[in-house]
Order: structure tokens, then sequence, then C-alpha cells
């Protein structure tokens, strides 16, 4: 029996803030852009539950949330900051974990399986986790336990804020087959939208449509959807980066879904890690494609070669490859990072133009 676990720290970058201005505590406090007296342009990042109940929220336009509650406690985004807490939350997580995967800035899944044996010690363990983080860092978070990854995600969002949710095997379908499509953990909004045009209201609908149905809406993902819908997922708890591994990441002026502009970039961090792996004498096996959507959940996706491997050419193939098998338009892009691992010392012959030199 697998058991995994999703934690997610509880409206992250306005907790950070309460953490180091305790007189914020019990204010409204919203984080994001410069709402400038109700004519700021840009978007609300997050905000805390006291300036959810004025019906603020996050991607929110701040100028909205502005006429929504005027007085609330505007703050811009210290992302440095919150990197920082970021990392304390995760060195803890990982202590507790078999497997590690961070899935965001303030998330990540774990898989427990080895050392919980069933559902009551994963329960126990969950509340050991929420202890230690709160302890160490004073921050709040809720964690979803379930049979899987995309169960874990959906229980953990079931038990905010500050909560734990265990949802067992035997109980995975009837808690997400009544939730509206939008809820889906891995449909993003797009697809969603598409989804209810054809006539899916709940994940239930997708549930009981047809796998061949689904993918002449999406190719090969209508069949992960499919799935998801069954509360099916297989997909494993990754370890993230390997420790030894070289890469580059950059973070677009403004958020987009524009691919043309992914692949240009990766075509420049795919030249300056060639330079970089060159100079060192490497050559690498593993290339990962990182994306940070604008909701700062992460993706990474790696892909293997079975050979060494040292140009940049080489590296901007399997990231880009990596980028049309999984991003799915869905979601606006924030940052695209490129990593590659695996890496020897390169040996090689020397080519052949050093010869006839
Ligand atoms: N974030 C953002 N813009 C968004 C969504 C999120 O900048 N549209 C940032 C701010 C959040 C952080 O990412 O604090 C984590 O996002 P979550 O979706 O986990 O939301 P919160 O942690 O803020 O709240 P919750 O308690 O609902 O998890
Ligand atoms: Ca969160
Ligand atoms: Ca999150």
């Amino acid at each position: 029996m697998r058991v995994i676990m999703l934690i997610d720290m509880d409206y992250f970058f306005a907790a950070c803030e309460e953490l180091r201005r305790p007189e914020l505590k019990n204010k409204p406090v919203v984080v994001g852009a410069d709402p400038k007296k109700g004519k700021g342009r840009g978007v609300v990042s997050t905000c805390n539950y006291v300036a959810r109940k004025y019906g603020i929220h996050s991607g929110m336009p701040i100028s909205m949330a502005y006429r929504l509650k005027p007085d609330a406690v505007f703050l811009p985004v210290d992302e440095d900051y919150y990197e920082q807490m970021s990392n304390k939350v995760m060195e803890i997580v990982k202590g507790f974990a078999d497997r590690f995967e961070q899935a965001s800035i303030d998330e990540a899944f774990i898989d427990v399986s080895q050392r919980a044996k069933d559902y009551s010690e994963a329960l126990e363990l969950a509340k050991r986790i929420k202890q230690e983080i709160a302890e160490k860092t004073g921050l709040p978070c809720s964690i979803g336990i379930g049979p899987n990854k995309l169960i874990a995600k959906m229980a953990c969002e079931a038990a905010k804020p500050n909560g734990i949710k265990l949802v067992k095997e035997e109980e995975a379908k009837e808690f997400i087959q009544n939730m509206p499509i939008e809820k889906l953990y891995g449909v993003g909004k797009k697809t969603a939208e598409k989804l209810k045009q054809a006539g899916f209201a709940t994940v239930k609908d997708v549930a009981n449509s047809s796998p061949m149905k689904l993918m002449d809406m999406f190719g090969s993902y209508g069949a992960e959807i499919y799935k998801y819908a069954n509360a099916i997922d297989d997909s494993e708890v990754e370890e993230s980066y390997e420790v030894k591994s070289i890469g580059r990441e950059t973070t677009f002026e403004k958020d987009t879904e524009d691919t043309e502009k992914m692949e240009k970039a990766i075509e420049k961090m795919a030249q300056e890690i060639e330079a970089e792996i060159k100079s060192q004498g490497l050559a690498f096996s593993t290339v990962t494609l990182k994306l940070r959507f604008a909701n700062f959940d992460e993706h990474l996706k790696s892909t293997s070669i079975n050979y060494a491997a040292s140009s940049s050419e080489e590296i901007a193939k399997l990231a880009k490859q990596l980028l049309h098998e999984y991003y799915h338009g869905d979601e606006l892009v924030r940052k695209v990072g490129v990593r590659v691992s695996g890496l020897k010392k390169f040996k090689g012959q020397k080519r052949l133009s050093e010869f006839i030199g």
C-alpha cells in the first residue's frame, strides 16, 4: 500500500509577513502589487484568511482588492524572504520522507509508505510534521494524506486551513467525484473550460465518460484526465534535482503562455550551460526542465539519454521535448529552468578539428 502526503503552507506569503510583523495578525493582509489607492495595476499574490472574508483572493486585480477593503494592510512581494522560509520548511519535511518532491514554493509531496505501516500511523506522522513545522518556523500548514499524489493534493485542499485530512483508498472515488471539474488536480483552467463546454460539470461526469472521447478532445493527456477522474494516479513522488547538477533559470518579465518565448529562453540557457560544463570538462546524461507557474506551482520533468553529451543543441532539444510533452498551455508560466545532471568527466577523444588544426 502506498501512503502519500501533500504538505501545503497556509496563506504562505501573508503568513510569512505576519511572522516577522506579529502586529499584523488579525488584520486583513494582502500581499501583491502596489494598490496605489485603487489605481494600481497587477494582482494579489495572496492574502491572509481575515482578508479572504472580504472576498479577496489570489490572482484578483489589486485594484479590486483595494475596493473591497481599502484599509487592509497591502504589502509588496518579498520573494527572497519567502524562499528562505520555504527552504526551512522543506528541510523539515525532507526529514520525514522516504521520498520527497517539492511541488511549489510552499508545498511538497512525500512518500511515507516505508515508515507508515497503516493509515493510523500515517495520521500520527502528519501530526508530528505539522507540529515540527509550527515549532521550528512558526508557520501553519495543512496536510492531505492519500493512496496517491492526486488524492493527497485534493485531501489537503479539503483540510485547509490548518488541518489534516486522510482519504483512504476505498474512499477516494467518492471523495473526488462530486467535486466540480476545476477542482480536479492536474486539470488546468483552460482544460476545465473545454470540459465544461463539452457538457461535463463534475468529476463524476468525466469518470463516466470514455477514455476515447477524452482522447479525441485532448490527445494522450485525455487518457490521463480519465484516470484522474477515477482517482487513479500512478505517478511516483520524484526526488528533485540531483545534487550535482548545472542549470539556469529564466524569469519572464511578464508571465507567459507563449511556448516560442519559452523555447528561446531554453536555447539561451542551453548555451550558457554548455559553456559551463565544457569549461569543467564534463558531459551530462540527464536534462531536467522546470516550470514555475504564475501561481508559484512548480513542475519538474526529466529525461535521460544512454550516452554522454555536452552540446547546447542536445540540451535544448531534450528540454524542448519535455516542454511540449508536459505543458498544456493551461497556466501562465513565470519561470523556466533547465538543468543537466548525471555529470561525468568527459575523457573523450580529441575532436577531429583538433587533429586537423
Ligand atoms: N501565489 C501567487 N499567485 C497566485 C497563487 C499563489 O503569487 N495566483 C503565491 C502566493 C502564495 C503562494 O504562491 O502564498 C502559495 O500559493 P497557494 O496556492 O498555496 O496559496 P496560499 O498558500 O497563499 O493559500 P492557501 O492557504 O489557500 O494554500
Ligand atoms: Ca499554500
Ligand atoms: Ca501551494
